[in-house]
This record gives structure tokens, C-alpha cells and sequence, in this order.
């Protein structure tokens, strides 16, 4: 049984973690509205496996005994003013959420809630994996540009990226 503090910060996870699916859900809108069909499918895959994200913790806080509640998502910004934004926002948003993680994973140490704790390092490797994915996407994007013909290219590369998450 997870402790009501712990309940209530699982649950706050859930709400960002929708959130997060919003958020590249709506970026992936803004980039298929400017022709960026490779980042807008990428930034589509990647908005569903954020919404996995919440309802994986949805149902280990409801598999534990506790109510699992699903906060006001905010809503997310719209408009950008350009790739670079949309990525330099996505790794700035993953950071932000890594120390949520950290967070989450040192109060359930600091509860002995080994449990939680063993079901919280899923999370630990996935950011890991995550920052390291829109790290190297921005590092795409400073070798090629996103200026003129380079756009075009780094469009190509992120679709691929798409592809091969949903290839693996
Ligand atoms: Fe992007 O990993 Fe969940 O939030």
C-alpha cells in the first residue's frame, strides 16, 4: 500500500505525464501545419508513449489500493518559432521531468517503499533513454541547420527516428 503523500505525488506524475502527451501531441500539430511531416510523426509516436507513461503509473497506483486521480492538464503552448524551439522545449521539458522521477524514487526510499521504489527505476532508465534521444536530436540539428535546405534534412532524419521507435 503506497502512503497517502506518495498516492498524491503518483498522482501528480499521471496529470504530467498526460500532460507531456499533450504537449507533443500539440507539437506535432505546429509541425504538420509548417510542413515538417518527419517531426510531426515522430512527435506523434513519442506523444503516445508518453500517454503509456501515465497509464502505466495509473495502474500500479490502482494495482497498490489507491485511488488513482487524473489532475487539470494544463494546456500547452501552441506557437513556436521554429525546429530549434520545438527541441530545445522538448529536452528542457524531459529535464523537468527527470527530476520529478528523482523526486518519486527518493521518497519511496525514504519510506522503504521498496515496492514502488523497484517499479520507479522503469521510469529512472526511461528518462535516461529520453534525454539522451533529444540530446542527440539537437545535436542533429546544430551538424545540419534548420535554416533553408537544412530543414528539410533534419525533417528527414527525425521521421526516421519515428520509424525506427516504431520498427523497435
Ligand atoms: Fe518523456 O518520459 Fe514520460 O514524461
Amino acid at each position: 500500500m503506497l502512503s497517502a503523500s506518495l498516492i498524491e505525488r503518483m498522482n501528480a506524475q499521471i496529470t504530467l505525464e498526460f500532460f507531456s502527451s499533450n504537449l507533443y501531441l500539440q507539437m506535432s500539430a505546429w509541425c504538420d501545419h509548417k510542413g515538417y511531416p518527419g517531426c510531426a510523426a515522430f512527435l506523434a509516436q513519442h506523444a503516445s508513449e508518453e500517454y503509456q507513461h501515465g497509464r502505466k503509473l495509473f495502474t500500479y497506483v490502482t494495482e497498490t489500493g489507491g485511488l488513482a486521480v487524473i489532475g487539470a492538464v494544463e494546456a500547452p503552448k501552441t506557437q513556436f518559432a521554429g525546429i530549434q524551439e520545438v527541441f530545445d522545449q522538448t529536452l528542457a521539458h524531459e529535464v523537468g521531468i527527470t527530476a520529478k522521477i528523482n523526486a518519486l524514487v527518493k521518497q519511496a526510499m525514504d519510506e522503504s517503499d521498496f515496492a514502488t521504489f523497484n517499479f520507479l527505476q522503469w521510469y529512472t532508465a526511461e528518462q535516461h533513454e529520453e534525454e539522451k534521444l533529444f540530446r542527440n536530436i539537437l545535436d542533429r540539428i546544430r551538424v545540419i541547420g534548420a535554416d533553408g535546405k537544412g530543414i528539410y534534412w533534419i525533417d528527414k532524419e527525425i521521421g526516421k527516428l519515428a520509424k525506427g521507435a516504431a520498427a523497435g
